[in-house]
């Protein structure tokens, strides 16, 4: 693998995808274990205020937190964490392992940015692994405006509208994508049940509550508190 030109492509971008990177049995034992835990109907810790202003339904599941360390075939993977290095070039630190679960027939998520864009060496590094196929069938797509991870702030509008520039990616089991948490992306409503999973890094250093607050169109959201901290209009 040529780390420098992955690395120059993320910085480009914002983004790298690579298609078929998890093998499909890896994938199909995570993809399980992630159902079996949602099936339980755990609460989600996203109230409903939020998801009506927000245009976002999901529920994380946080497992490495409950001592359930069940994903470290892809936690420890050493390609993936030697990709981790090259973009994040220096010392890196885990964030946090985030399982995702959106409903059949739920909105998705709206545009947003993981983390305010105040400072641009402030960020988390998204590394999505996508454990089941992501098609037209299924919904859920994955948008991302390239190139946005040093635009500032996402613009202010509608939630979840189309925008010029935006790419649409549909990956398919095994895929991982890299992300910038400052890059402008969104998640299409969900035709079928939807699982996504996110191994989330930053740069040594970041303040672990990095991702507390996040940039939507309409407004920035405080998640430990629960309140909206800036509507925007
Ligand atoms: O579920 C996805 O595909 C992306 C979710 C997302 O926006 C994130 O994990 O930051
Ligand atoms: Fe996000």
């Amino acid at each position: 693998m040529d780390f420098d030109r992955i690395a120059k492509q993320f910085w480009e971008d914002g983004y790298i995808v690579f298609e078929k990177f998890f093998p499909d049995e890896l994938m199909d034992a995570y993809n399980q274990r992630i159902l079996d835990h949602f099936e339980s109907d755990p609460e989600s810790e996203l109230n409903d205020e939020f998801s009506d202003k927000s245009k976002v339904q999901v529920v994380p599941w946080f497992p490495y937190r409950e001592g359930k360390p069940y994903f470290d075939g892809v936690d420890l993977d050493q390609t993936f964490n030697q990709i981790t290095t090259a973009i994040l070039k220096e010392e890196w630190d885990n964030l946090y392992c985030m399982m995702m679960f959106s409903k059949k027939g739920t909105i998705g998520q709206a545009w947003h940015q993981d983390c305010p864009p105040d400072e641009s060496s402030k960020y988390n590094l998204n590394r999505l692994v996508y454990t089941h196929d992501i098609t037209d069938e299924t919904g859920g797509n994955v948008i991302i405006y390239p190139k946005t991870h040093n635009k500032g702030e996402l613009t202010v509008g509608d939630p979840h509208e189309d925008l010029d520039g935006q790419i649409v990616l549909k990956p398919k089991k095994g895929t991982v994508v890299f992300l910038h948490g400052h890059c402008w992306h969104r998640v299409t409503p969900a035709k079928q049940d939807r699982v996504s999973s996110n191994f989330r890094a930053m740069p040594k250093g970041t303040p672990e509550d990095i991702t507390d607050v996040c940039v939507y169109r309409n407004m920035k959201y405080r998640f430990s508190t629960q309140e909206v901290i800036e509507e925007r209009n």
